[in-house]
């Protein structure tokens, strides 16, 4: 049966699909309600908006970051270091984190197709990293919230497509959208480094379509732009090429280090390594391990690789290095 939509409701249908804010939505939403002529043949229609309205209460409800402004979505940092994948509309974000994640997040042909923070889980050998593909960012457009993921992120990603027309505009409008935030992809600027509330965060740039026309060129243009500020891995992200390159820059920019937990009496987990920033001690690790034993620990056994025979005590303060096997002990 033909709905007969009106036009206020198909304008605030629009509303809806243009709003990054949960709140937003859920005004636009309230709105489609009000404005959905009540007939049988919109049964349907009514039912699938009151269930998107009870997602986005429910995402405002479990949203831990509140904000004088509303609230943003939130993204668990679970216990894996965290990567924020930001970049100008149709760069190529989502297939990125598709190639390196397996998980599709929605790769499209058009820009703005990504319209909220999707986790996805890239594995690095024995280790885990969590990657967020984010909406686009662009001059006129950026989620009020997205700057806080990439703020609270342990990493950035800053993907820009090496063919595109508008390829330096779009990567410093990115750059400029985030900086009015007070988030600085790399480093902030001498002069705003004093700033209160300035966040630093350390950044690769990704460049697709490495093998389209005139990639090579703007890759030169491009390095000699930002070459001193990033570093840049070129992949095509379509074919996968270079993807793998890329998984190990993303673990170097990390700078962290793998803790291989061994039970008492039992094997070492290597399957399960704790991810620490590197530099980090026994007692960091005790901290991730159990608030509690942080409090009691006093030294540990540690083995430099999982078949080493006999293992040495060390006190809470030694420094650990990668791959080491640890057993916490009090
Ligand atoms: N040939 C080629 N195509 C690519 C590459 N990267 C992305 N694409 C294509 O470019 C289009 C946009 O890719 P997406 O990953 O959806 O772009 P996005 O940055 O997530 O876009 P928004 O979420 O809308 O901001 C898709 O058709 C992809 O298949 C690449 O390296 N080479
Ligand atoms: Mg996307």
């Amino acid at each position: 049966m033909p709905a007969n939509l009106t036009r206020p409701f198909l304008r605030a249908r629009e509303r809806f699909e243009a709003a990054t804010d949960p709140h937003e939505q859920l005004d636009a939403l309230q709105e489609m309600l009000r404005e959905i002529p009540k007939h049988k043949g919109t049964e349907h229609l009514q039912a699938d908006i009151k269930r998107r309205m009870k997602q986005v209460r429910e995402s405002l409800q479990s949203d831990k970051h509140k904000s004088k402004s509303g609230v943003s979505f939130h993204v668990d940092k679970g216990r894996h270091p965290q990567v924020a994948v930001v970049g100008g509309p149709n760069t190529g974000k989502s297939a990125v984190v598709s190639a390196l994640t397996g998980v599709d997040v929605g790769v499209a042909p058009y820009p703005y197709a990504t319209r909220e923070p999707h986790p996805a889980i890239m594995p690095f050998e024995n280790a885990r990293v969590q990657l967020v593909d984010l909406p686009p960012v662009a001059t006129e457009h950026m989620g009020s919230w997205l700057p806080g993921i990439v703020r609270a992120a342990d990493a950035a990603l800053l993907v820009v497509d090496l063919t595109a027309d508008d390829l330096l505009e779009a990567t410093e409008a990115v750059l400029t959208r985030l900086a009015e935030q007070k988030v600085f992809l790399g480093a902030a600027p001498e002069e705003r480094r004093q700033e209160v509330g300035i966040a630093e965060v350390r950044t690769l740039i990704v460049a697709t379509h490495r093998d389209g026309a005139a990639a090579a060129d703007a890759a030169e243009i491009f390095n000699e732009l930002y070459g001193d500020r990033f570093a840049l891995v070129g992949v095509d992200a379509s074919r996968g090429d270079g993807v793998e390159d890329l998984r190990g820059a993303i673990w170097r920019l990390l700078d962290v280090i793998r803790a291989v937990p061994k039970p008492p009496g039992r094997p070492a987990d290597d399957a399960d390594p704790i991810v620490l920033r590197r530099g980090s001690t026994v007692l960091d690790m005790a901290r991730v391990v159990h608030r509690e034993l942080a409090e009691r620990i006093e030294k540990a056994r540690v083995w430099h690789s999982a078949d080493h025979a006999d293992g040495q005590w060390v006190g809470r303060d030694h420094v650990l290095a990668d791959l080491e096997v640890v057993e916490l002990g009090t």
